[in-house]
């Protein structure tokens, strides 16, 4: 399936794995990669020579183009950047923040530059400062989210903008990426699907959360702090949102969390960890390799849209 993001980034399938911090290291990047997809590693918050030893390693189990994901809310993310261009690499995401800082220099480089937008304005603003594509990712995702739901987010930032539009949030069959590109996205950004792939290095205990997660099992933490984070719910977030409701400050929230996300993922503390996953965690029903997923994914998604066009 060719699209201009397929030719903008030299893959064969127009399917991005997300940045997902700690998840999102060089064996699950190598093996989206390989199956013909975007597979990216996500900088998160590792110290920039960790990020470095991630890329090589991808490079050793793959020829293909793998991408680096750089979280904004990161203080070290100007040696991130640093190190991204150093080892050339050829794309970059971004995730919650304005990466305009960046652009003169990975556009020097040639290293295409997909931010996460979360509003038709900061889509517009991030064609204006020179974005190769956007990535309008809905409020369904994991993790830090925006606002509004990618069903809404798609089609507006696809009339807002002229660069190619890849949808996030809620995808994770044929089914939702039929219906983004019928939207107007000329490719998927898919996590929650990844998280579970047998290439993903996390714990059992976060996998089998997310498999037998149901529809309505996640929930929004961090509203007060402008920092909304999507997860599993578990008594994490049950202490979280009362804390919250009962006015608790930015320090007392943040020293709860610390650690939580590693704690899930590296440790499989299911209780005292934030599993951080999407609305579609409730379609994700099996351990697959990546390439399942992907062929999966394409091949549902391809008999659905040309029934459309018969
Ligand atoms: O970045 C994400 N998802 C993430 S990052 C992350 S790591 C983390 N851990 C603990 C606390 C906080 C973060 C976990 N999940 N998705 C991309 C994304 N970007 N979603 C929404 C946005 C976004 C929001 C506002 C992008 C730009 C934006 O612009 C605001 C501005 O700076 O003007």
């Amino acid at each position: 399936m060719k699209t201009r993001v397929t030719a903008l980034l030299g893959i064969e399938k127009p399917v991005i794995q997300g940045g997902m911090a700690w998840v999102a290291e060089h064996h699950l990047a190598a093996a989206v990669s390989e199956a013909g997809g975007l597979g990216v590693i996500a900088a998160a918050s590792a110290p920039p020579e960790v990020v470095r030893s991630e890329i090589r390693k991808a490079r050793e189990l793959t020829d293909k183009p793998v991408g680096v994901n750089i979280m904004l809310m990161n203080p070290n993310a100007d040696e991130v950047a640093k190190v991204v261009l150093e080892e050339g690499i050829k794309v970059v995401t971004t995730g919650a923040g304005n990466p305009a800082r960046f652009m003169k220099e990975f556009k020097k480089a040639g290293v295409k530059v997909i931010p996460v937008v979360a509003s038709t304005a900061m889509a517009r603003l991030m064609e204006r400062s020179g974005a190769d594509a956007v990535i309008a990712e809905g409020m369904e995702a994991g993790g830090h989210i925006g606002s509004i739901t990618t069903m809404c987010l798609v089609p507006q930032v696809k009339d807002a903008v002229k660069i190619p539009v890849i949808a996030a949030g809620g995808i994770g069959d044929g089914r939702g990426f039929a219906a983004a590109f019928m939207l107007g996205a000329e490719a998927v950004q898919m996590g929650t699907g990844f998280l579970v792939a047998k290439e993903s290095v996390i714990h059992e205990n976060y996998k089998e959360k997310v498999i037998k997660a149901k529809d309505i099992d996640s929930e929004i933490t961090g509203t007060s702090t402008g920092h909304p984070i999507r997860q599993i719910r578990n008594q994490m977030s049950r202490k979280y949102l009362s804390l919250e409701k009962e006015g608790a400050g930015l320090e007392e929230l943040e020293q709860l969390t610390l650690g939580s996300l590693r704690r899930a993922v590296v440790e499989g503390d299911v209780v005292t960890g934030t599993l951080m996953a999407g609305q579609i965690a409730g379609l994700i029903k099996k351990e697959q390799t990546c390439r399942e997923i992907m062929d999966e994914v394409l091949a549902q998604a391809q008999e659905l849209l040309s029934r459309k066009e018969a």
